[in-house]
C-alpha cells in the first residue's frame, strides 16, 4: 500500500510556497512532491527508482542499502565551460569565470525550462548545509525532476523538515532549480545568480552539476556570501590529528579535484605511528569563520561523501572501503553478475566478466576501463569509522593549520611552511596542479588552480585573494599555512614519497610546528623540516637521501615556476592585490 501521507506540502513558509508555485507554473510538472527526509520517504522513492530502472538494487547481503546508477555517457563530470556566474558586471565575476548578464541568462533559461517537467514529478527538497543550529549553516531548497538527485541529496545533505525548522518564516534560502530535460549537452547550463542566492541547472544529472548544495551553493554562492559576511567558503577537507598523549589538532587542506582529498581526510596512520589517530570532519568543503577567541573555526557543510571510486581499496583508503559497504549510491562503476560492484583498483580479484559503466559486457581483455575514471560513491559520513566526534558540532572545530597542495611531478617539495599569512595567501593563490578526470578537460596538463577554487569561486578571483588577505584582521590566532606535494617524481618517473597513510609523517611535522615543537629550517620557499624532523623509521627501504630529493629546491625549476605564474597574474591584473606581487618579488629575490 503506498503511504499517502508522503509528498504533501509540509511548510507554511510563505516565501517557499510562493516560489514553488511560481516554479510549478513555469516548469508545469504533473505532480509536486514535497520531501520530508523521512525513512518512509526514502523507502518509497528508492522503490520507485528501482521500478523505473533508474537505480539497480545491489546484492543486499554484501552491500546492504546500496544501489547502482548509470548516467548518460555524455554526462559524467562537471562542465566548466557550461558553468556561469551571473553578476551585474563582468568584472564582478572576473576573468576566471564564464560570465553572463543575469537578465539575459534568466531570459534564456526561462525558455529552456518552460514546460520542462510536463509528464514528470517536481520534487521539493529542503536541505541544510551545516549542522542544525550553527551560525554558519545555510538553508537550500532544490526543485528537481530527478529522483536520483533527491536520493543523493538525502545522503549528501541534512535533508528534510530540519531545514524548515532552521528557516522559520525567513525568506533567506537558496533557490535551486534543476531540470533534467533530455540531457542534451547543448542545453546544459549550470547558472549561478549570487545576488539572488539562486541556481538554475539544466540538462545534466551528474552530481557536481546537480546536487546543488555541493559545488553550486557551498562553494560558488557560498564564497560570494562569505565575502559579504566575513567568513571563508573553501574547497578544503577538514581533519583532526590525535596524538598518543590525546592532543587534538585540526587542519584544513585544499587540493584540486581528484588529488586525494578524501584519502587524506580518512587516512589511517602506519604501524610506526601507534597511538596516532586521524579523524574526519569533512572531505571536500570547509566553511570557516573567526570565533570569539580569535581562532578560525570550521564546519563541514555536507553530511556525506561524493568520492571518486577507482583506486579506492584497503591500501589507499580503508576507511572509505568501510564507509561504502552500506547505504551507498554507486554511479558509473562496473556491475558484476552477483549484484556486486567492481572498479579498477578494487581489492580482490578482477572479475572474469562484468558489465561496464555503460552496461556493455566487459572482460579483462577489454580495451576500455570497466568503471568510468570519474565514477563516484555517495555515502553518508556517519558510516565513516574515523568520523570526528565534532563532525556535527554547531561551533565547528578550531583550525591550527591550513594546507595547500597540488599534483606536481616536479618543482614542489614534499612540505614547507610559509613565513606568514600573506605569504601563505600568495602560495595558495599560485597553486598549480596536473589536471585529472573530475572535470571535462585534457588530463595531465598543469593548470593554475588558486586555492583549488578555480572552478568554484563565485566572484572575481582577485577580490577573493583580497578577502583572504583581509581575513587576518579578524583573527588574533590565525592558522599557520603550509604547502605539500605528495606527487613529486624522480627522473625514472617513480614517486619520491610513498603517500597514503604515510602522509601522517608530514602531518606530524605540521602539527609539531603549530604547537611549537619542530624547529625547522629556513629556505627561500619558507620553513622546511630540519634533518630528522620527518620520521622515516619503519618506511621500508626509504632513505634520508630520497627524503632530501623530495625536499630539493631546484633553482631552475623555481625560475620557471615564477615565470609560469605570469599567466595568472596577467589574467587577474586589474584586481590582483599588490601584496601578492610583492610576495612574488620577495620570493624571486630570496631564490
Ligand atoms: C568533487 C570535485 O567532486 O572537486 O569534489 O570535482
Ligand atoms: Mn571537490
Amino acid at each position: 500500500m503506498p503511504d499517502t501521507s508522503l509528498g504533501k506540502c509540509n511548510t507554511t513558509n510563505t516565501a517557499v510556497l510562493t516560489w514553488v508555485e511560481e516554479m510549478t507554473k513555469l516548469c508545469q510538472p504533473d505532480t509536486v512532491y514535497w520531501c520530508d527526509g523521512s525513512e518512509a520517504e526514502k523507502e518509497a522513492l528508492t522503490g520507485e527508482a528501482v521500478q523505473r530502472g533508474i537505480l539497480i538494487k545491489l546484492n543486499q547481503e554484501k552491500l546492504p542499502g546500496c544501489y547502482y546508477h548509470r548516467s548518460n555517457p555524455n554526462d559524467v563530470a562537471r562542465v566548466e565551460d557550461r558553468t556561469f556566474i551571473c553578476t551585474e558586471s563582468k568584472e564582478d565575476a572576473g576573468p576566471t569565470n564564464n560570465w553572463a548578464a543575469p537578465k539575459e541568462m534568466y531570459r534564456k533559461l526561462i525558455t529552456v525550462v518552460n514546460g520542462a517537467m510536463c509528464g514528470r514529478t517536481m520534487y521539493v527538497v529542503p536541505y541544510l548545509m551545516g549542522p542544525p543550529g550553527s551560525p554558519l549553516t545555510k538553508v537550500g531548497m532544490e526543485l528537481t525532476d530527478s529522483i536520483y538527485v533527491v536520493l543523493s541529496m538525502r545522503v549528501m545533505t541534512r535533508m528534510g523538515l530540519a531545514a524548515y525548522q532552521h528557516l522559520g518564516d525567513d525568506d533567506g534560502f537558496n533557490r535551486g532549480l534543476h531540470c533534467m530535460l533530455d540531457l542534451n549537452p547543448e542545453n546544459r547550463y549550470i547558472a549561478h545568480f549570487p545576488v539572488n542566492n539562486a541556481i538554475i541547472s539544466t540538462s545534466s544529472n551528474y552530481g557536481g552539476n546537480v546536487l546543488l548544495g555541493k559545488k553550486c551553493l557551498a562553494l560558488r554562492i557560498g564564497s560570494y556570501l562569505a565575502r559579504n559576511e566575513g567568513w571563508l567558503a573553501e574547497h578544503m577537507l577538514i581533519l583532526g590529528v590525535e596524538s598518543p598523549t590525546g592532543e587534538k589538532t585540526y587542519v584544513a587542506a585544499a587540493f584540486p579535484s581528484a588529488c586525494g582529498k578524501t584519502n587524506f581526510a580518512m587516512m589511517i596512520p602506519p604501524a610506526r605511528f601507534k597511538g596516532w589517530k586521524i579523524t574526519t570532519v569533512g572531505d571536500d568543503i570547509a566553511w570557516m569563520r573567526p570565533g570569539p577567541d580569535g581562532r578560525l573555526y570550521a564546519i563541514n557543510p555536507e553530511a556525506g561523501y561524493f568520492g571518486v571510486v577507482p583506486g579506492t581499496n584497503s591500501k589507499s583508503n580503508p576507511n572509505a572501503v568501510a564507509t561504502i559497504q552500506r547505504d551507498t549510491i554507486y554511479t558509473n562503476v562496473a556491475l558484476t553478475d552477483d549484484g556486486n560492484v567492481w572498479w579498477e583498483g578494487k581489492d580482490g580479484d578482477v572479475p572474469n566478466e562484468c558489465l561496464d559503466w555503460k552496461g556493455n559486457k566487459w572482460t579483462p581483455a577489454s580495451k576500455e576501463k570497466a568503471a568510468h575514471a570519474n565514477s563516484r560513491f555517495a555515502a553518508p559520513m556517519a558510516n565513516n569509522p574515523a568520523l570526528d566526534a565534532l563532525a556535527n558540532d554547531a561551533h565547528g572545530v578550531p583550525i591550527s593549520a591550513i594546507i595547500f597542495g597540488g599534483r606536481r611531478s616536479d618543482t614542489m617539495p614534499l612540505v614547507f611552511q610559509t613565513f606568514n599569512w600573506i605569504h601563505g595567501v600568495y602560495v595558495g593563490a599560485t597553486m598549480g596542479s596536473e589536471t585529472t578526470a573530475a572535470a571535462m578537460s585534457a588530463v595531465g596538463q598543469i593548470r593554475r588552480d588558486p586555492m583549488a577554487m578555480l572552478p568554484f569561486c563565485g566572484y572575481n578571483m582577485g577580490d577573493f585573494f583580497r578577502h583572504w588577505i583581509n581575513m587576518i584582521r579578524l583573527m588574533k590566532h590565525p592558522p599557520r599555512i603550509f604547502n605539500v606535494n605528495w606527487f613529486r617524481k624522480d627522473t625514472d618517473g617513480k614517486f619520491l614519497w610513498p603517500g597514503f597513510g604515510e602522509n601522517v609523517r608530514v602531518l606530524k611535522w605540521i602539527v609539531d610546528r603549530c604547537n611549537g615543537r619542530a624547529i625547522g629550517m629556513e629556505t627561500p620557499l619558507g620553513w622546511i623540516p630540519a634533518p630528522g624532523e620527518i620520521d622515516i623509521q619503519g618506511l621500508d627501504g626509504y632513505s634520508a637521501d630520497r627524503l632530501a630529493k623530495v625536499q630539493d629546491i631546484v633553482s631552475d625549476e623555481w625560475r620557471n615556476e615564477i615565470h609560469l605564474q605570469d599567466e595568472l597574474f596577467m589574467k587577474l591584473h586589474s584586481s590582483l592585490p599588490k601584496e601578492l606581487i610583492y610576495q612574488r618579488e620577495l620570493l624571486a629575490a630570496r631564490l
